[in-house]
């Protein structure tokens, strides 16, 4: 997979990036990162990337011109033909980790990381393929949504995480929170760990962890539950759940 990012502040994703299971993968080779900065793509002395709003108001808007050839240097470095322009902005598609799982099967994404009040529509209309949104709140920048996109997807690219890992996320993929995690000390001033984890019952333990990501996901996210159909026994565990807190 290589990513291209579009961004006023390279190294702010390159930087970040460099860290932990995606500096890893980037490391190892798994995963390529670029970082294309707008501003390099100016053509007037001040290097002019943003410019007022037509029809007046607060804020600037990020000009067409060098964004579409900070693009198409990422195109032009990497000719590879499986790839999707993505716009990081609220006006977008609400992510999830099937809209990311559909993403990590390309070989390149070049994500479009704007500041400023917005970028001038017609970029968008023209060189992007899709508009992904974090979520219904504003941030500063598309930096940290590129990010996110970068760090989400590339745990799901084949041999990034461990095998123990990757177990570990595919339990998550039916739907449910997590079930709550703990580690020594057995005992402390703040509680203690729940008996059932320290008896060794393997067959215990996995009931009580699926009884608590069922009864956490209703208690929490309701929403979550309704798109999820529950077996037999996880309906039995949720019940339970649901007397006990009663
Ligand atoms: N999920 N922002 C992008 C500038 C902007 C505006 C319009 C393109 C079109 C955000 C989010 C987000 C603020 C990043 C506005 N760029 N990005 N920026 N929520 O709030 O992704």
């Amino acid at each position: 997979m290589r990513f291209d990012v579009i961004s006023l502040f390279p190294e702010m994703v390159s930087h970040a990036a460099s860290y932990g299971v995606t500096g890893r993968a980037i490391e190892r080779g798994l995963v390529g990162l670029s970082v294309w900065n707008p501003r390099d793509y100016t053509l007037d002395k001040h290097r002019t990337v943003d410019d007022r709003p037509y029809g007046g108001g607060p804020g600037m808007v990020m000009k067409c011109q060098p964004l579409l050839d900070a693009v198409d240097a990422a195109k032009q470095h990497n000719v590879l033909v499986n790839r999707k322009v993505i716009c990081l902005s609220p006006q977008g598609r609400l992510l999830s980790q099937e809209l990311l799982l559909d993403a990590s099967c390309y070989d390149q994404l070049i994500l479009v990381s704007g500041r400023y009040e917005g970028i001038d529509e017609r970029f968008i209309q023209h060189a992007c393929d899709e508009e992904w949104s974090l979520g219904d709140y504003v941030i500063s920048g598309g930096e940290l949504a590129a990010l996110i996109v970068i760090d989400a997807v590339t745990r799901l690219i084949p041999g990034v995480l461990g095998d123990d890992e990757s177990a570990k996320q595919d339990s998550h993929f039916d739907g449910l929170l997590d079930c709550p995690h703990y580690t020594r000390p057995e005992h402390s001033d703040i509680g203690d760990v729940p008996d059932v984890l320290l008896g060794g019952n393997h067959a215990d333990i996995k009931r009580w962890r699926m009884k608590q990501a069922l009864g956490r996901t209703w208690s929490r996210r309701p929403d979550m539950l309704e798109k999820v159909t529950l077996s037999a026994e996880q309906d039995a565990l949720l019940k339970e759940f649901r007397t006990e807190v009663v």
